[in-house]
């Protein structure tokens, strides 16, 4: 079998990859190592930048998201006994968009099959050949067969833990990384959003952020320890800290309920670079990882596929390879950025006990200097809402 792109990994990265070059006429088959049900049984990002919701009404796939997303033109930081609002509205003139990873992808697989896009589920040994050369080809083995297709790119989609990555590591691959001494632990529930925007909220107890899907459907997640198991955690437990982690009149108006889903994810920083080895590209958490305090992971891929997207259209249209050698630099250099600003976002509001007594009263005075800033307000406003691609 041929194909103009094959792309490894079916996650919002792949498959917003996918629906732009099929729009745009170029040949693409899409391999995942799980089924359909596996990737939306995943629950991850809840907020959008302006960019990735233009990119998904430049995919056609949009309109779900604009009917039930719902906009946001602030958030809250509490800390120190205080609440203070960040106006993105105000600060930036822009937005953000509330609308779950697990809808979007939805949106994106369905109208992949209504346009008859090529997809491989549960496919296994997925391993990259020859994309050093002019001519890569992918194998993979399903139901004992196994299958090759010979194209033209490689785009690796497949995640922080996928082969493509693994398959260049001697290739001059360096990788930049920092892991933080805790977690998250999350829990999703249908019951209403304690606030109609998030809070993130620092606390002598630790890290707490309230979060939504929906009017009906809530996201919440506490700072733990990196030891601590999520069969430790009953619903009750985790009620009764995120309660103490908030202002009073937050924790007292929460309605609580059993969860649908809980689970802890570690928080680290990594960057490969380059992005680019030969005809394989690393896009989205394959190339690079955020602590999600910034909401900035999904949003990262979206602008890795914008800049890749650019450069396969240059390709094909106008027998350019200027877009194709752009691409490690020009997603690099957005990526770091944002890697700063998710960095930054996790020091502010996590509590780090190895930090010592000096390291909180820095980390007070600048929660004390950005409330009465407009100037560092509107730095964090900048970047919550997205940098230009
Ligand atoms: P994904 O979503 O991991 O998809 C990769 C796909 O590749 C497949 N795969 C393979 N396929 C074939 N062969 C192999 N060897 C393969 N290995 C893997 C996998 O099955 C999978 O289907 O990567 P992608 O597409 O790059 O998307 C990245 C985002 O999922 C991620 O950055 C965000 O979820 C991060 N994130 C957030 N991002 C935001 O922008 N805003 C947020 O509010 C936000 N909150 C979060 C988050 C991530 C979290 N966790 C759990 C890590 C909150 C959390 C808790
Ligand atoms: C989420 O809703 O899952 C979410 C929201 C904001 C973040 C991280 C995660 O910063």
């Amino acid at each position: 079998m041929r194909t103009q792109v094959v792309i490894i990994g079916s996650g919002p990265s792949g498959l917003l990859l996918g629906q732009l070059l099929g729009k745009a006429g170029i040949d693409n088959v899409i391999i995942d190592r799980v089924d359909r049900d596996y990737i939306l049984g995943r629950i991850r990002a809840g907020v959008l930048e302006v960019g990735m919701v233009s990119m998904m009404d430049q995919a056609g796939a949009g309109e779900r998201m604009h009917k039930e997303g719902l906009v946001h033109d602030g958030f809250d930081l509490s800390f120190s006994g205080r609440r203070h609002r960040i106006n993105l509205k105000n600060l930036t003139g822009t937005s953000v968009m509330v609308y779950g990873q697990t809808e979007l992808t939805r949106d994106l697989m369905d109208h992949r099959e209504a346009d008859g896009g090529a997809t491989v589920y549960n496919a296994a040994n997925v391993t990259p050949h020859d994309f050093d050369g002019e001519k890569p080809y992918v194998t993979y083995e399903k139901d004992g067969v196994t299958h090759r297709i010979d194209c033209d790119f490689i785009a690796g989609c497949d995640g922080f833990h996928g082969v493509c990555r693994a398959s260049v590591q001697d290739k001059g691959i360096q990788n930049y990384e920092k892991v933080y001494p805790f977690g998250w632990l999350g829990i999703l529930a249908d019951v209403p959003p304690v606030h109609h925007e998030l809070i993130y909220a620092n606390h002598a107890r630790g890290f707490a952020l309230c979060s939504q899907r929906s009017l009906t459907r809530s996201r919440y997640y506490v700072q733990v320890p990196l030891t601590d198991k999520v069969e430790e955690w009953s619903d009750d437990a985790f009620w009764d800290e995120i309660r103490s982690r908030l202002p009073v009149d937050v924790a007292e108006a929460m309605v609580t309920g059993s969860s649908i889903e809980k689970s802890i994810a570690p928080l680290r920083s990594f960057v490969a670079e380059p992005l680019r080895f030969g005809r394989l590209f690393l896009v989205g958490d394959a190339g690079h990882i955020v602590p999600p305090t910034g909401a900035k992971g999904l949003n990262l891929a979206a602008s890795d596929v914008h800049y890749l997207f650019e450069g396969l259209q240059g390709f094909y249209g106008e027998k350019s390879i200027a877009g194709i050698d752009a691409y490690s630099a020009r997603a690099l250099a957005r990526i770091w950025k944002a890697e700063r600003f998710s960095w930054s976002m996790t020091t502010l509001m996590h509590r780090f006990p190895a930090e010592g007594e000096f390291g909180q009263k820095v980390q007070e005075a600048e929660l004390d200097y950005l409330s009465s800033s407009n100037a560092a307000q509107t730095a964090m406003a900048e970047n919550y809402v997205g940098l230009p691609y």
